[in-house]
């Protein structure tokens, strides 16, 4: 027995904005399928995010009909559950026009029973729990639920899912707190995975995005990652220039889904996704700037994006005029390029650690507190704002005074003898409210 785990195809996603990336996404999807089909699985799952939106414009639509209508003509099931960006609260929706015709099959709570080949249900309260079947494989599965939906009152998956029967799938689309470490779900967990109902024979999971292999029990814990780079944490390239040019291939970040042999022969599978790099250049004067840039871009792959960012401090700041127009020499070349800037000119350089206590006095954060309104209010209220605040801190200044004489006096003599009086703190808004 044999099949494939695929998740977060995120069909329809224009990522910046670009049509290019549109045909990415439906490209590697395309290869995934037919790679699928030429290792000769059984069958395919879909852990969720099948589509970038639960509304897919029609030409995604078209793509997906067209390709998943390369496992149907081999009499490949599909079986799928939506994950948190294709779900919908409608009775109808995407995945049901799939399911209509007969090119996935859905797994998870429904509202009404399915009984074919490849379906079967359990009633549970009103609703029906859907489930795959395959000579003997149940296939189980939910959408993407909330934590507090899952974790609500009593554990929906443990109450779901109990006693599974021996070689059993489990598909889910939620970050599970143990294999999430340095992506952008460490801080979003959903579940642990003690909160995993026990038994099944392999969890095939969607939703985080970079591939994790991990076990529950001795079962196979599996996310098999995007098939596509959905964001610069899976850039397939890290170039970095500090002192000297340095390319890194991030392996960790290669794409691709997974062909499960008898549960536990797992196989990465890759599929061509863009190369994406993430440029780091860092420089001391303008010129550098310029130089290192060039020569990070001749070091990036034709065909490739590239998130550049550019650091340091630099006086005066970086011209982006100038360095987008570097940039553009290589548009032939380059797909897709992006820059951000992160150049200090010396005059704003920070402390790293400085706290915005530190940076800004009392004063100061009033009234950004009391203007959290539009531009335009600004003008309006800064006078009587301004007005109300400063009558605050003159009369708690007035309160301090009153307690000096008695500071003054545990002091040693010497210390009272150098004593000047304080000319009043002016920093920069003060002055700028005077001067008004
Ligand atoms: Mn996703």
């Amino acid at each position: 027995m044999k099949f494939a785990h695929i998740a977060d195809v995120h069909l329809g996603y224009e990522q910046y904005n670009q049509t290019f990336r549109l045909n990415d996404f439906s490209r590697v999807f395309r290869e995934a399928i037919e790679k699928a089909i030429t290792e000769k699985v059984d069958f395919i799952l879909i852990a969720g995010d099948l589509f970038h939106s639960s509304r897919p414009s029609p030409r995604t639509i078209r793509d997906a009909i067209e390709i998943l209508g390369l496992a149907k003509e081999k009499e490949i099931p599909v079986f799928a559950i939506e994950g948190n960006h294709d779900k919908t609260i409608k009775e109808t929706s995407i995945y049901d026009l799939l399911e209509h015709l007969g090119l996935v099959y859905t797994v998870g709570l429904k509202r009404t029973p399915r009984e074919n080949e490849f379906q079967k249900s359990r009633k549970v309260g009103k609703n029906y729990l859907v489930y795959g079947y395959f000579e003997g494989v149940e296939i189980h599965g939910l959408r993407h639920y909330t934590k507090w939906q899952i974790l609500g009152k009593e554990n929906l998956l443990k109450l779901l899912f109990r006693e599974p029967k021996e070689d059993s799938i489990l598909m889910l689309h939620q970050a599970v707190e143990e294999l999430s470490k340095d992506t952008k779900y460490e801080k979003a967990v959903e579940v642990g995975k003690h909160d995993l109902p026990e038994g099944f024979a392999y969890y095939a999971l969607g939703h985080i995005h970079q591939r994790r292999e991990g076990k529950y029990n001795d079962a196979p814990l599996v996310y098999p990652g995007s098939l596509e780079r959905t964001e610069v944490r899976e850039a397939s390239h890290a170039i970095i220039y500090d002192r000297e040019l340095k390319v890194f291939e991030k392996l960790e970040n290669v794409k691709g889904f997974y062909v499960v042999r008898d549960f536990e022969n797992l196989e990465f599978v890759k599929v061509n996704a863009r190369p994406f790099y993430r440029v780091v250049i860092k420089a001391k004067s303008k010129e550098d700037i310029k130089k290192r840039l060039r020569e990070a871009m001749n070091a990036v792959e034709s065909g490739s994006m590239s998130i550049i960012y550019l650091e340091g401090t630099i006086r005066g700041g970086v011209d982006l005029k100038t360095i987008y127009s570097i940039l553009s020499d290589y548009s032939e070349r380059i797909a897709y390029y992006n820059v951000e800037n992160n150049i200090l000119s010396e005059e704003f350089k920070i402390s790293e650690d400085i706290t915005r206590e530190e940076f800004f006095n009392e004063f100061e954060r009033e009234l950004f507190y009391r203007l959290r309104v539009n531009p335009k209010e600004f003008e309006d209220e800064i006078d009587t704002v301004v007005e109300f605040i400063l009558e605050k801190y003159s009369s708690s200044k007035e309160k301090v005074k009153k307690e000096e004489p008695k500071v003054e006096k545990e002091k040693p003599a010497e210390e009272q003898r150098i004593e000047v009086k304080k000319p009043k703190a002016i920093g920069r808004i003060d002055a700028w409210v005077i001067k008004k």
